[in-house]
């Protein structure tokens, strides 16, 4: 009886103890943007008490330095690169966070949490993307950046045609899966940390009475910066510093609310960014601090954000780690402290509870990779980083905008810079900021370094190398791709030889020189392997069957997929040749560029009766240029072709 009653009693209280965890992930705030890591201009009392009565991180890293893929790996706790998230999505992206991948939310879920996301998403804003699909009960928040909407930097709406910014369609504010507003001017971005604030303490006070998740990415201190009247000027560095003083509002309010509702020592409270200041906005921007660049690029600046952990149940005060630790070891770090199921399909994160409550020696987490849109720009292996020859953005060596405008660079507004890197090795424990290669010094760590550079390709790849990844999931798409199995196919040109006249693209050279004749077909995703990728220039390839054969059709594709500027041929040019010589025309196609934000794979085929040939030439010609619709305007199109199939 006595035993049956401690069961009993272990269980309730197992219920009735269940951490609550609130995540507040701030947009584009820089390493140095906290009192307690050293802001200058502004305050920020409630978050630094957090740290003093909880830990501070001093190396933590997120998973790409830029908005979806950083959330990806955030929510998921896996590599962005692992479940395939790049970039920074738009209103014409019709890729989000696949469905089957498991969040933070999805696995709190089975334990009886109350989940709610307020704020920026960004993994996707069509309704099978959207938060209510991935584990939250509750969604109040804009589906991407604030800066995606059709205002000019100074405010002033654009109803120009003409501006590149009327790209945009207005700003969505969505409730649930639905769109219940939009965002017009800088006033209505002046109010979203407050709106968020409230509905977070709205949720906080409906939910006292069982465990709960509340995600909180700010929109804020992403430019166009946006505040309150109450915070208005208050600042000594101006707007970036009041906007941060109001998020540490923001953050005093929540707290207020856990120890109104008495939750205060059992909730475990984050806060972090998801990645470092976008620095071409000058005085709109944050702070790195000593470290190197910011945001888009994997240099510290960049990747290394501040991260600070309280809970009083179990955290001593006042801790601060230089450990390494990650974005994408926080789900496995909730999973352990609530006994959460882990996702079913392999993550990268680590537990780090250990470094939480205090181990300031023993690191579970040994080494990290540095990956930036497929690319592998970095390894660590404790305080060892080894960068791999890259390029990358720049914003060292010119002039920042100011008062929301970006950088003018070579006479383009909101143009970076390109540096470049060699092959080097930093000691981060003795050189934050990146500077002295000593590459030369320690030849036997580089050699370690680059062995597990080689790991890292053989899980998730490396465009640099042009290497696929054999643990990379699929992204979630919203038109219907081609099948796995229908990807191989089998005709007469397989394995015959080829004779190309332009050159394709070192970035995406699919299976290299025999692409269009090796019998695999590409999906949507351009990034696939099985693509060939041509920027601004034509197609051109003879293919020799190496005798006169009896052929009945002729076909190629093509991928549309204008988001990322690749467009279907404007013209396709089918000819033969018995000779090799003199070709005769047989099939000209003729297309138009039409604005199509779906992603499509364009065949063109053509039938022959009693038909025989040895030569084969196709001809796709590019659009060359970006239409004026896009808003790449002018900038290089990309054609993209998977296989010319004969049969
Ligand atoms: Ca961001
Ligand atoms: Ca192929």
């Amino acid at each position: 009886m006595y035993l049956i009653l401690l069961l009993f009693l272990g269980c309730i209280n197992d219920k009735s103890t269940k951490p609550n965890i609130i995540i507040i992930f701030t947009d584009d705030q820089g390493y140095a943007d906290l009192g307690s890591y050293g802001a200058v201009g502004f305050e920020t009392p409630n978050i630094d008490r957090l740290a003093k009565e909880g830990i501070r991180f001093t190396d933590f890293q997120v998973s790409q330095a830029v908005c979806s893929a950083s959330r990806a790996a955030l929510l998921t706790g896996a590599y962005s690169e692992r479940v395939s998230v790049r970039g920074a999505y738009n209103h014409t992206s019709r890729i989000g966070l696949n469905p089957n991948e498991t969040t933070i939310a999805e696995i709190l879920k089975p334990l009886g949490y109350a989940t709610s996301i307020v704020g920026k998403w960004h993994l996707g804003h069509h309704e099978m993307f959207l938060p209510l699909q991935q584990g939250f009960d509750e969604y109040m928040g804009i589906p991407y950046s604030n800066d995606m909407w059709p205002v000019d930097y100074d405010g002033t709406p654009i109803e120009n045609t003409d501006h590149p910014l009327s790209f945009y369609p207005q700003l969505p504010f969505y409730e649930g899966n639905n769109k219940v507003e939009e965002i017009h001017t800088l006033s209505d971005q002046n109010e979203l940390t407050k709106r968020y604030t409230e509905r977070a303490v709205d949720f906080i006070n409906r939910n006292k009475n069982k465990p709960f998740f509340l995600y909180l990415p700010h929109s804020m201190p992403h430019v166009p910066l946006g505040v309150s009247s109450q915070f208005k000027g208050k600042s000594k560095q101006g707007m970036y510093g009041d906007v941060m003083m109001e998020i540490d509002w923001s953050v005093g309010q929540i707290m207020k609310a856990l120890s109104e509702n008495n939750l205060d020592d059992n909730t475990l409270v984050i806060f972090t960014s998801d990645n470092g200041p976008w620095l071409n906005y000058g005085n709109h921007a944050g702070s790195v601090g000593n470290l190197r660049e910011g945001k888009g690029t994997m240099w510290e600046g960049g990747s290394r954000v501040p991260c600070i952990i309280r809970w009083p149940e179990k955290i001593p005060k006042g801790l601060v780690s230089n450990q390494l630790a990650a974005t994408i070891d926080i789900l496995p770090t909730i999973a352990a402290v609530t006994g959460a199921q882990l996702p079913e399909y392999p993550i990268d994160g680590i537990n780090i509870e250990s470094i939480m409550y205090g181990d300031s020696i023993n690191n579970p987490r040994k080494e990290y990779y540095y990956y930036y849109s497929g690319e592998l720009i970095a390894v660590r292996s404790g305080k060892m980083k080894l960068v791999f020859p890259h390029t990358y953005r720049s914003y060292e060596g010119y002039t920042p905008g100011s008062d929301g405008y970006p950088a003018i660079y070579e006479g383009v507004l909101g143009r970076y810079a390109l540096g470049k890197s060699e092959l080097a090795l930093y000691d981060l424990n003795i050189d934050r900021s990146e500077e002295k290669n000593i590459i030369s010094q320690y030849p036997k760590i580089v050699k370690q370094l680059q062995l597990l550079g080689k790991k890292a390709r053989l899980s998730f790849g490396d465009k640099l190398k042009g290497v696929k990844g054999k643990e990379v999931r699929s992204i979630g798409q919203l038109d219907i791709d081609r099948s796995k199995s229908e990807l191989k196919v089998n005709h007469i040109g397989v394995g015959k030889s080829i004779k190309l006249k332009k050159s394709y693209s070192a970035k995406y050279s699919g299976n290299g020189n025999n692409t269009v004749s090796n019998g695999m077909l590409g999906t949507l995703d351009h990034n696939d392997g099985n693509w060939q990728g041509y920027k601004e220039n034509d197609f051109e390839a003879v293919i020799d069957l190496g005798e006169l054969v009896n052929i009945n059709q002729i076909s190629c594709s093509f991928l549309q997929r204008q988001s990322s500027w690749i467009f279907s041929p404007t013209e396709v040019n089918i000819s033969i040749s018995n000779d090799g010589l003199l070709f005769a025309p047989v099939k000209n196609f003729y297309d138009s560029t039409e604005k199509n934000p779906a992603y499509q794979i364009k065949t063109f085929s053509q039938n022959f009766e009693k038909f025989k040939t040895r030569y084969i030439k196709v001809n796709a010609k590019n659009v060359k240029v970006c239409p004026d619709w896009h808003p790449g305007r002018g900038g290089k199109a990309w054609l993209f072709i998977d296989e010319i199939v004969i049969k």
